[in-house]
């Protein structure tokens, strides 16, 4: 031991408490066990994640129109008890008090999205200026707590005027994503310099056209599905390149995108060939598009007669060039290598999984976080990654009164996440992997669209009831992690 550090861990133990002292007030005097933290870079932006349909409510205010998840989640039978997020969190009146809540918990960072039809109600045609004015007024706030906000341009809520017309199975859809995308920028990129395009493709086009569980809730053909999942790509690559058209500013441009994970079962050669060889197959039909600018040949083999149909030149608009690839990442899928020709097998999930509240999808596997950004930057070279979305459904309880942190949420499953997936991402950034950035889901307790207020993913707990947000126990250890830049 270093003569300086013996000296301070002297030190520390003069300063230790009493024994005894650890079972009553052990938390106002200092412990004698030292930790060691797991830095991350200076710089590394620290946020939360939120989108409008989820927790804005006041759907009719200031002009807003219609969209699928209004007439989705205003259809019997659809969303968990039938609930809406016509209130939900109320943070379209609420937004001063959820700023100054992030203000305290230290974030750099804000990821929000715009709701289109609060500036187009009918899709595409005029503007609705006064929809707008919510943003800027989101925006005043977030600047002048030195939050800086990285806005989605398209989590979902589609207008339902589009949605009238084939929605994203229209070629025509395209284009009108590019057009409100245009002109938002062009209104707001003095304000905001991070912009992403899309929120996970298939949470809308594969579960909301093909499966029937999303707005707007159709079981299509699956070549119609297929043709969509390409207007989709395709209308990405337009906006991308009508952002950067109309911006006043520099902008970095990326998405948001869900990718499927994978991950070698055991860390050997064969089975990471057999996770590289997964990784592109499972993600062809968006990710793999976008980075490469063609479908793979076994994806568009399977799909057969189903297959999209497409254009080189469509081709080299859905891969124009991001500044950023933002990563959604909830957890990831085993690989070991197969004597089939695709080389690889995804392995099935034994029931003992060890899962989230959200038990059918939201499984337990920290390495999501080290294998999902290694995979992207190293296959395709991506130079700046954030990850727009990581978090928990916990089936949080609130403290009874009378106890001790009464009212409170002690939601140690969420801490147990969350502690274990920034590890593995800070092993990843310490091997060089370029994430630049954390944005956690969710600032607050919202609507869970058709899962509506059943699952909770808050590190703030909200009464919907009355509005009253109460931090939880997470939320303590994030405001740790984002003070020391560490894992605590
Ligand atoms: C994200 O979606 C969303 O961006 C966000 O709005 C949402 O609130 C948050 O995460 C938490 O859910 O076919 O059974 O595997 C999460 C991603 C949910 C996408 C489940 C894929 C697959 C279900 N998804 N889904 S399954």
């Amino acid at each position: 031991m270093k003569r300086r550090s013996f000296l301070k861990s002297a030190a520390t133990l003069a300063a230790a408490p009493a024994l005894s002292s650890l079972f009553n007030t052990a938390a106002q005097s200092t412990p004698a066990i030292a930790t060691d933290p797991v830095r991350f870079p200076e710089g590394f932006i620290w946020g939360t994640a939120t989108a409008a349909y989820q927790v804005e409510g006041a759907v009719h205010a200031d002009g807003r129109g219609p969209s699928v998840w209004d007439t989705f989640s205003h259809t019997p039978g659809k969303t968990f008890h039938n609930e809406t997020a016509d209130v939900t969190d109320d943070d379209f009146h609420r937004y001063k008090q959820d700023v100054a809540l992030m203000k305290d918990l230290g974030v750099q960072g804000y990821r929000f999205s715009i709701a289109w039809p609060r500036v187009f109600p009918q899709g595409t045609g005029t503007p609705n200026p006064k929809g707008l004015d919510f943003y800027k007024r989101l925006l005043d706030e977030l600047h002048a707590a030195n939050i800086e906000p990285f806005c989605t341009l398209f989590h979902w809520d589609l207008p339902q005027a589009l949605q009238d017309k084939g929605g994203w199975t229209n070629p025509a859809i395209a284009h009108a994503f590019a057009d409100y995308a245009a002109y938002t920028v062009g209104q707001l990129s003095d304000r905001i310099s991070h912009w992403m395009t899309i929120n996970e493709f298939g949470s809308y086009i594969d579960a909301g056209y093909g499966e029937g569980v999303s707005a707007p809730g159709l079981r299509l053909p699956r070549a119609q599905v297929m043709q969509a999942r390409h207007y989709a790509v395709l209308g990405h690559g337009l906006a991308v390149q009508a952002i950067r058209a109309a911006a006043k500013n520099p902008v970095l441009v990326g998405l948001a995108h869900d990718a499927p994970g994978a991950m070698p079962a055991i860390n050997d050669p064969a089975h990471i060939r057999a996770t590289e060889i997964a990784f592109r197959e499972i993600n062809a039909q968006y990710l793999t598009v976008l980075m490469e600018g063609r479908y793979t040949d076994s994806y568009l083999r399977e799909l057969g007669a189903d297959a999209p149909h497409f254009t080189e030149e469509e081709l080299k608009i859905i891969s124009t060039p991001l500044d950023f690839v933002g990563i959604n990442i909830y957890t990831t899928n085993e690989v070991v290598p197969a004597d089939a020709p695709s080389g690889y097998l995804m392995v099935p999930r034994p029931a003992s999984y060890p899962h989230a509240a959200s038990r059918d999808w939201l499984f337990f596997n920290p390495q999501a976080t080290y294998w999902t950004p290694k995979l992207v930057s190293s296959l395709w070279g991506v130079k700046r990654i954030y990850i727009t979305e990581n978090g928990y459904s916990s089936d949080d309880v609130l403290r009874p009164g009378g106890s001790s942190q009464a009212g409170r949420v002690l939601d140690s499953d969420r801490i147990l996440y969350l502690r274990n997936y920034l590890a593995q991402l800070q092993r990843g950034i310490a091997e060089g992997v370029p994430v630049q950035g954390y944005f956690l889901w969710s600032l607050l307790d919202n609507y869970e669209w058709s899962s509506g207020f059943s699952k909770r993913f808050g590190i703030t707990y909200v009464d919907f009831k009355t509005e009253k947000r109460t931090p939880k126990l997470s939320y303590d250890f994030y405001k740790e992690v984002i003070r020391t830049n560490s894992v605590v």
